[in-house]
């Protein structure tokens, strides 16, 4: 049992709104007790959490007076400085109030994205005082139902200037902190912009600043969209843009439903660590799932997350060192070592090697692919078997 016991050194960190669900849904009512922001906090130190992660309305409420604020912040840091647990992650509740029902920065009333705009820079404000180095925008009401009534490119351009006066603010302020934006395909709107990694990815290239922009993939958002995960994730990666992850289940093609990691693909889960583990991304390793309905509260759902995830760790270090699965990988990988590095650099003399090599498509397409078996020892790694 201690063997999976998580320890701030893993780097796990939750969204208290996860531990604050209390199992709404469109359909029924609240099935469990509220939990305070501050006990949600305190949960997570005590099961070995390094970080939270919060919206500003989690920790107040939209309509707090700024002495109301502070004494919830007062609160917030005691809990931080009795249990040593961190702010690794902030973000903007800017989908919830009837006033974003059209859009928070994708608004057609600009006074509305001001407003936005605003909250934002009230919550970062907030951010570096406590410490949290990522700022997650997920735009949850930047999207449409009725495709005449906004220029995409117009939308795009309210949402670049945004970021763009953020990012200038995060800079004057003198701020340690990045931007991290989260895709998503659908839901709570018909269609939301930016979708995937790939189109976040692209967008952070227009941006003024975007050294200080990021991307922080979801599973389940990702599985909405009937991608591949540890693709999506890998991207990310790959494009020195990964500032933070959120690490859930789904089914695919479905309604959003933040599952538990690992409770739906186990394989999908385990490749999601090994990328993580494999290509030391040092971020934290953040949780937005919730308890299923049925829970009266939180805690059992918090600690199989946390265990999954430490459990896939130890299964990505004996996937690394069984010998069956390393020969055969060394056997997949290993076919004309003496070409690999060939067109790594241009020059002309390559290119005209390059041209008159012979290479015969007959011969390469027979070349035998173990693929059956490395899947089954895979297989057998993960149902502990092997
Ligand atoms: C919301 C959404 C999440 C986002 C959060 C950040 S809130 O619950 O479903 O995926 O990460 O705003
Ligand atoms: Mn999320």
């Amino acid at each position: 049992m201690s063997k999976f016991a998580p320890t701030p050194n893993d780097k796990f960190a939750f969204g208290i709104w996860g531990i604050q669900n209390r199992g709404r849904d469109p359909f029924g009512d609240a099935t469990r007790p509220a939990v305070s922001a501050i006990d949600a906090i305190r949960g997570l130190a005590e099961r070995g959490c390094y970080g939270f992660e919060f919206h500003d309305n989690d920790l107040w409420p939209i309509d707090a007076t700024p002495a109301a604020r502070d004494a919830v912040l007062r609160d917030v840091r005691k809990v931080m400085a009795d249990t040593g647990i961190k702010a690794t992650m902030a973000t903007t509740n800017c989908f919830y109030h009837p006033v974003f029902k059209d859009g928070a920065f994708t608004s057609t009333d600009p006074a509305v994205r001001l407003y936005a705009t605003q909250k934002v820079m009230r919550c970062l404000d907030v951010a570096a005082e406590l410490g949290a180095g990522v700022y997650v925008f997920w735009g949850g009401r930047e999207g449409v139902e009725v495709d005449v009534a906004k220029d995409p490119i117009t939308t795009a351009g309210w949402f670049r200037d945004a970021l763009n006066f953020l990012c200038e603010y995060v800079l004057t302020q003198g701020y340690d902190i990045k931007f991290s934006l989260e895709p998503k395909p659908n839901e709570p709107r018909g269609d939301l912009y930016l979708p995937t990694v790939g189109s976040m990815l692209a967008f952070i290239g227009t941006l003024d600043n975007p050294e200080m922009v990021g991307v922080n993939p979801e599973t389940a958002h990702i599985k909405m969209a009937g991608l591949n995960p540890y693709h999506e994730f890998a991207q990310a990666l790959d494009a020195g843009k990964l500032l933070d992850v959120h690490l859930n289940g789904q089914k695919p093609l479905r309604y959003d439903q933040d599952l538990s990691f690992g409770s739906d693909d186990l394989r999908e889960a385990f490749l999601t660590i090994k990328l993580l583990k494999d290509h030391d991304y040092s971020g934290t390793i953040g949780f937005d799932a919730h308890p299923y309905r049925t829970e009266s509260d939180p805690w059992d759902f918090v600690e199989r997350n946390l265990r999954t995830a430490k459990i896939l760790m130890d299964k990505v270090r004996q996937f690394n060192e069984n010998r069956q699965i390393q020969d055969l990988l060394a056997e997949l990988h290993g076919a004309h070592p003496e070409l690999a590095d060939m067109t790594k650099k241009y020059s002309s003399a390559t290119a005209t090697k390059l041209k008159n090599l012979e290479l015969d498509p007959d011969h390469l397409a027979a070349r035998r692919l173990p693929l059956e078996r490395l899947d089954q020892l895979f297989t057998e790694l993960l149902l502990g078997v092997l």
